[in-house]
């Protein structure tokens, strides 16, 4: 079998080249790179929930939780542990190996809240779960205090290329997101990040994005590609979501680049039928998120999953798998 090496020395060129290749060519490689490095049948099962909702100050023009925006949602406050915790019982007895805690928060601050958020991760973990959490920016210090109450891993989208998001986001920078990052693959976190597609950005952008995340050492453990879903009140309300194929195109990219990091076929998920979800995964998705809600919107249909699951023979992955950096 051909060999795919795991490199971070990729060249825009090469990114470019890749991601413009005839889309059947491009969906088989990534197909081969897969059944090389990951577990062909086996897919992660996160669950997400929002322990804080609504209420933030940053712009993100996606974002059903700025307060910028008048979208309707049910803002409410750092919710307690024990309702945390309880709900991430609910989500391993569903079947979730990984539990996604999002706070609406433009960054983390030293109080009580923290403290609060410490004692979720502590707790979860105890359940054998994975935990991620997603709580804005992080000093390297609160990223140790993460880690040492036992976080797996910080999701911290990049969203879109350095040149187009200033476009989408005008309260922080491109590089207040990389900063967070390392603080967080410093404390021995690994990464969770990755985009959205259906900002109205170019492939130009698609493929900087791309490269970015394909050029860290080591690559992110964890690549959510994100579809946007459009929120009544937000800038991006009538964006054009991204079709099946731009999907697929970007998460085929994204396996070949990362060979061992796990693709998750994020939000946006609920608009695939079965088959396009089916062809995702052959393009080298292997983790979703289970549960009827993402943070603010509907997900698919647990037992839609489980059918889909049955249907294509496909495997939960177990908690912990492969989780180490490349
Ligand atoms: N406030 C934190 C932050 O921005 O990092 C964490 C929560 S934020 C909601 C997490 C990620 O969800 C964003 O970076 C974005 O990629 C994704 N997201 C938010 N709203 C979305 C939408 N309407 N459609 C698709 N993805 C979305
Ligand atoms: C990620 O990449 N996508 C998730 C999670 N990480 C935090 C969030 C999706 C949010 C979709 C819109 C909503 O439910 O508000
Ligand atoms: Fe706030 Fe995160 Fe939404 Fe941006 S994406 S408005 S930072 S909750």
């Amino acid at each position: 079998m051909e060999s795919y090496p795991i490199r971070h020395d990729w060249s825009r060129a090469e990114v470019e080249a890749l991601y413009h290749r005839p889309l059947l060519r491009l969906i088989m490689e990534a197909a081969a790179v897969h059944q090389q490095y990951q577990r062909p049948g086996e897919i992660q099962t996160c669950t997400l929930l929002s322990i804080k909702t609504g209420g933030c100050p940053e712009d993100c023009a996606y974002c059903a939780q700025s307060v910028r925006y008048q979208t309707g949602i049910e803002v409410h406050r750092l919710l307690d542990v024990e309702a945390v915790v309880e709900a991430a019982r609910q989500a391993k007895a569903a079947g979730a190996t990984r539990f996604c805690m999002g706070a609406a928060w433009r960054e983390v601050r030293n109080n009580r809240d923290f403290e609060k958020v410490l004692q979720m991760v502590r707790e979860v973990r105890s359940l054998g779960l994975e935990v991620c959490a997603t709580l804005g920016m992080l000093t390297p210090e609160q990223a140790e205090a993460l880690k040492e109450a036992g976080l797996t891993a910080y999701n911290h989208n990049l969203d879109t290329s350095a040149s187009y998001y200033s476009e989408v986001i005008t309260t922080r920078t491109y590089a207040d997101r990389l900063r967070t990052l390392s603080a967080a693959r410093a404390a021995g976190l690994t990464l969770c990040t990755g985009g959205i597609l259906g900002l109205g950005e170019s492939d130009a952008d698609r493929i900087d994005l791309l490269h970015t995340l394909a050029t860290l050492q080591p690559h992110p453990e964890s690549v959510p590609i994100n579809a946007l879903v459009p929120i009544e009140g937000t800038p991006l309300e009538k964006s054009r979501v991204p079709t099946v194929w731009e999907m697929v195109r970007v998460i085929a990219t994204a396996r070949i680049l990362m060979p061992r990091s796990k693709v998750r076929l994020a939000a946006g998920r609920e608009r695939l039928s079965a088959v396009e979800q089916a062809l995702c995964f052959v393009a080298g998705a292997n983790s979703i998120f289970l549960g009827e809600k993402l943070l603010t919107t509907p997900n698919a249909a647990i037992s839609q999953d489980q059918a889909l699951f049955d249907l294509l023979g496909i495997e939960p992955m177990t908690a912990f798998a492969e989780t180490l950096p490349a």
